[in-house]
Parts: structure tokens; sequence; C-alpha cells
């Protein structure tokens, strides 16, 4: 059996060890693989998923075995197939035995998600390491076929569609909720701080139908809790302005926030994971990228919309921008408000290209796939080292 090593380092926030976690499940649920991932931060990682015990220094999980990445690295033998996930940095120790191996070990650096233009053209070019006989290469996630894909399950789909022909009751009563009532526009909001919240919020209550919006506990409660003018807001909180209804939800553990996502008529998400999470929910979705100091997240927002609104109608694609640029902070001719109206105005449009966008988003290809395929490729034609 493959032996694979995944590091994982916490930066901030869930994204690292989310998308980490979904490789390591896939690697070994759909490819058989022997996987240790090791985890800088067990507790982040515990977040999203509560079986994680964030004080064991080895665990099974799920078939993976979790490691705990601790400072000094006690020696570990180099597994065949070596992830740094987000360049990383591997420990010394372990590099070092890694360029003792012989063969060496494929070593790839997993990088983050962009639709941009250039991903594609360096998508699994090498680099050797200055002073051992290794080669790490970059393996890039994408939105095109020419690009190592996207994170999804072999049965995500058939999952999805079996839970919304169950139908949504039981999971908002585990929620402690109602069935949404007709009419009422359910969405999820998983956010950064944002300067456009009190101004969505506001379109929000002011809307002729209801909306129900379910946050789950994070970055953005401080200012969900100043618009409402109470001092502080927990899970089970609910509030309710005008036409919406503000409900506060526990952190949820990553399958149920799927299940959050495919249960939602509308999606607000984040960072990397989620946005891809909801893109495969086949629902319509706003995503905000992750904050960069020099802007450059607005190159990638701009880049994903671009490709999203490709096929759209004319109109219901300018409402989609308007939406995400707003949410992303870029200049915009409308105010929030207009913008809301236009995306409600929309609506079915918009819920109809989510369908078509995910067709699309397949050809891509998955990602643990064209991982195995790039690493048994490698193994079999051989690891050139310093080339
Ligand atoms: O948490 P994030 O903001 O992570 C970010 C991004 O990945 C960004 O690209 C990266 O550079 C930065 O971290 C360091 O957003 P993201 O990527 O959506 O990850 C959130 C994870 O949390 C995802 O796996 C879904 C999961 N999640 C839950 O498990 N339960 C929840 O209730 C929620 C809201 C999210």
């Amino acid at each position: 059996m493959r032996t694979w090593d995944i590091f994982c380092k916490v930066v901030d926030n869930y994204g690292d060890i989310g998308i980490a976690w979904r490789l390591a499940r896939g690697l070994v649920g759909e490819h058989g693989l022997a996987v240790r991932l090791w985890v800088d931060d067990l507790h982040a990682f515990q977040r999203i998923w509560p079986a994680i015990d964030a004080n064991a220094a080895g665990q099974a999980c799920e078939g993976v075995t979790v490691c705990a990445w601790r400072t000094p690295f006690a020696a570990a033998e180099p597994a065949q197939v070596v992830i740094d996930a987000f360049g990383c940095a591997l420990p010394e120790a372990y590099l070092a035995a890694m360029g003792e191996q012989s063969p060496p070990p494929v070593w790839i650096n997993l990088e983050y998600l962009s639709a941009e233009p250039w991903v594609a053209k360096h998508h699994g070019l090498p680099s050797p390491h200055p002073r051992l006989p290794l080669t790490r290469y970059f393996f890039f996630p994408g939105y095109t076929p020419d690009t190592g894909g996207l994170l999804a399950e072999a049965d995500l789909d058939a999952r999805r569609a079996a839970f919304v022909q169950r139908g949504t009751v039981a999971f908002w009563r585990q929620l402690g909720l109602q069935a949404p009532p007709p009419g009422e526009l359910r969405v999820s909001l998983f956010a950064y701080e944002n300067p456009a919240l009190p101004a969505l919020l506001d379109a929000w209550a002011a809307d002729p139908r209801p909306i129900t919006c379910l946050v789950p506990e994070g970055r953005v409660i401080p200012q969900l809790a100043a618009w409402l003018s109470v001092p502080t807001l927990q899970a089970g909180a609910s509030h309710r302005r005008g036409a919406l209804r503000l409900r506060i939800l526990p952190f949820l553990d990553q399958d149920q926030y799927d299940h959050l996502l495919w249960a939602c008529d509308l999606n607000f998400v984040r960072g990397e994971d989620s946005c891809v999470r909801a893109q495969w929910a086949v629902r319509p979705l706003v995503w905000q990228a992750y904050p960069q100091a020099d802007a450059a997240h607005w190159d990638k927002a701009n880049a994903l919309l671009a490709h999203y609104t490709e096929g759209l109608d004319g109109a219901a694609a300018r409402a989609v921008s308007a939406m995400w640029r707003h949410w992303n902070g870029m200049p915009d001719a409308d105010d929030l408000a207009a913008c809301w109206t236009a995306w409600r105005s929309h609506q079915a449009i918009i819920e109809a290209h989510a369908v078509a966008w995910c067709d699309r988003l397949r050809l891509a290809g998955r990602l643990t796939d064209k991982l195995v395929d790039f690493a048994e490729n490698k193994i079999k034609f051989g690891v050139f080292p310093n080339s």
C-alpha cells in the first residue's frame, strides 16, 4: 500500500486544515492509501471535526493517521509521497531524511485555489531543492481541466441528491429550527468582518418577503451584535428586525456544514473550501475572498466571477457581479440595497445557473484523482533529482 504524508500548518481560520482533512479522507476512502496527516494545531482541527482529540500525539480518525506536528519534530520515516499543504515548510529533520531516501519521495506542494488564468501555466512545474537531491512539484487546484481540479468526493452528488430528496425537515429540526414557511428565503452566512454587512442586513430587514439568516458562530458575530444593538450573541440566539430573522448556530462539523449549504437557498461563503462546497451545493452563492493586503483578493474574486458568470443572462450576471463586488469591498456604481433588489429579481435565473455551473465544474476533474495520477506518474517514470 502506498504511503502518503500530508503536512498542514494552520495559518489562521479553518481553510488550511479543512482542505487537508478533506484531501486525507479522500485519499484513504477512495484510493486506499495509507495517509498520515501532520497538523500543528489540533484545536483548530477539532472545531471542524469534533472527534479529534486535541491533545493526542497520534490518533486514527476515519482511516487517517493524524499526528501532532510538534517542534522539535520526532524522527519519522518519510512516506513515498509527501505533500506540504500551501507551502508550509517541512520540518528540517524530515526534509533531510527525504534526501536520504532512494528513490526519493514524490514531493508536492499543494497550492491555494484560484480561477486566475496563470494557474494552468504553473500547474505541475518542478522546482529543484538547492541542496538536497529532491524535486518539489507545484500542484495547483483550479477550475479548468488543465489544472489540478477541485476537491469533491466521488459520491458527493449522490449524497446531496439523497439529502434533498429526503427533505430538509429533519435537518432543520436537528438545528432547532422549523422548516422554512412558503416564500421565506433561507440564507447561510459565513464571512470575515465586512464593512458591507450592516447595509446588507438593512436590505434584508427591508425585503418584502421574509428572510432567515443562519450564522455559524465565528468572526462576524461582533458585527451582528453591534447591528442588533445587543452586547453579545451566542449559538441559539434569535433576533428579528423587519423581514429578517437572524439565528446564530453553533459551529458545525464539516459534513453538517455541507448539509446547511445544501438546505439553504443562498450561501454567503468565504476563503476557499466553503466557496467550493457552496458551488457543489448547486445553490446560488456570494463569495468573500480571503482579504490580502495588496487587494490581490480582488483579482481572485474577479477571476472566479468572470468564469462563474459566463453563460449567465446579462442582467442576472450584472446582479451577481454587483453583489460579489460589493461584498469584497470593490467600488461599484449601485448601493448595496439596489444590488440586493437586483439579485432578488433575478433569483430564479441565478438558481438555474447554479445547476449549469456545477456541470461545468465537473469538467475540471477531481483533485484527489488528479493528485494520485500525478504522484503515480512520477513514481512510475521516476523523480529526477534537481531536474
Ligand atoms: O476559514 P477560512 O476563512 O479559511 C481561509 C481560506 O482557506 C484562505 O484561502 C486561506 O488562505 C486562509 O484560511 C488561511 O475559509 P474556508 O477555506 O472556507 O474554510 C472553512 C472551513 O471550515 C471549511 O472546511 C468548512 C469548515 N466549516 C465547518 O466545518 N463548519 C462550519 O460551521 C463552518 C462555517 C465552516
